[in-house]
């Protein structure tokens, strides 16, 4: 079959829910006497809500118990629920829908790979769960990016192969997945930190109608 499947990551690349997941890191991270900078936070991206925590205490050389260590997965989440609440259509990332609609109208399957537990919600919240032919999130996977698991997960549930799968990725950890899974790897975001992506644009804004229409005849 030479269909080629689109699969997007979440945060950062459809909308820009990154600066929440930053805010509340940080908050949390200062909130333990743990300094918590935005280099650090690019570490973060892409990686599981545990992985991201047991990372800031390690930053700050702090062991605490189990029990805490959930009490604060729980506080991290709850303050990051409160900053997306009120999300609508108005913080999708510029260009998203003229790329999900032109690969919709050549009926290119579309799948969403995130780390995130909370993508379903944030995707009806912006209204374009229905875009998706097949959704795996962070509860779907054992395994977090780098490991390819989210997306090998999302190629099956579109039934394309993996070499005919283009990822969209923001994230360091996301585009080594996306290449270990044996993928083209586009990173949206900046040069020198996604250099291992196949392609790396700004933006959306930046790729063009027909750059998408070539990759969907690869
Ligand atoms: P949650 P993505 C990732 O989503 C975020 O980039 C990362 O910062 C976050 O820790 C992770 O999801 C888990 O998210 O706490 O909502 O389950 O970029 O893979 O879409
Ligand atoms: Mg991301």
């Amino acid at each position: 079959m030479n269909t080629v499947g689109f699969i997007f990551d979440l945060d950062g690349v459809i909308v820009d829910t990154a600066k929440y997941h930053f805010l509340a890191w940080k908050n949390l991270a200062n909130s333990l006497g743990i300094d918590f900078s935005k280099e650090q936070n690019e570490q973060l991206k892409g990686v599981s809500r545990i992985r991201s925590l047991e990372k800031i205490l390690g930053w700050g050389n702090k062991t605490i118990s189990q029990e805490k260590f959930e009490a604060l997965l729980d506080e991290k989440n709850e303050e990051y629920l409160r900053y997306i609440e009120s999300m609508d259509e108005s913080e999708i990332l510029p260009d998203v829908p003229r790329i999900l609609n032109l690969l919709l109208e050549n009926n290119s399957p579309i799948a969403l790979g995130s780390a995130s537990k909370n993508a379903r919600a944030i995707l009806k919240k912006v209204d374009l769960i229905d875009k998706f032919n097949a959704i795996v999130d962070g509860n779907d996977v054992t395994k977090a990016k780098p490991d390819p698991e989210v997306f090998t997960n999302a190629a099956e549930k579109i039934k394309v192969i993996p070499n005919k799968c283009v990822v969209f990725e923001d994230s360091v950890a996301g585009i080594q997945a996306a290449k270990k899974a044996n993928m083209l790897a586009i990173g949206i975001g900046e040069k020198d930190i996604l250099h291992e992506a196949d392609h790396i644009f700004k933006s959306f804004e930046e790729i063009s109608s027909e750059f998408i229409t070539k990759l969907m005849k690869n």
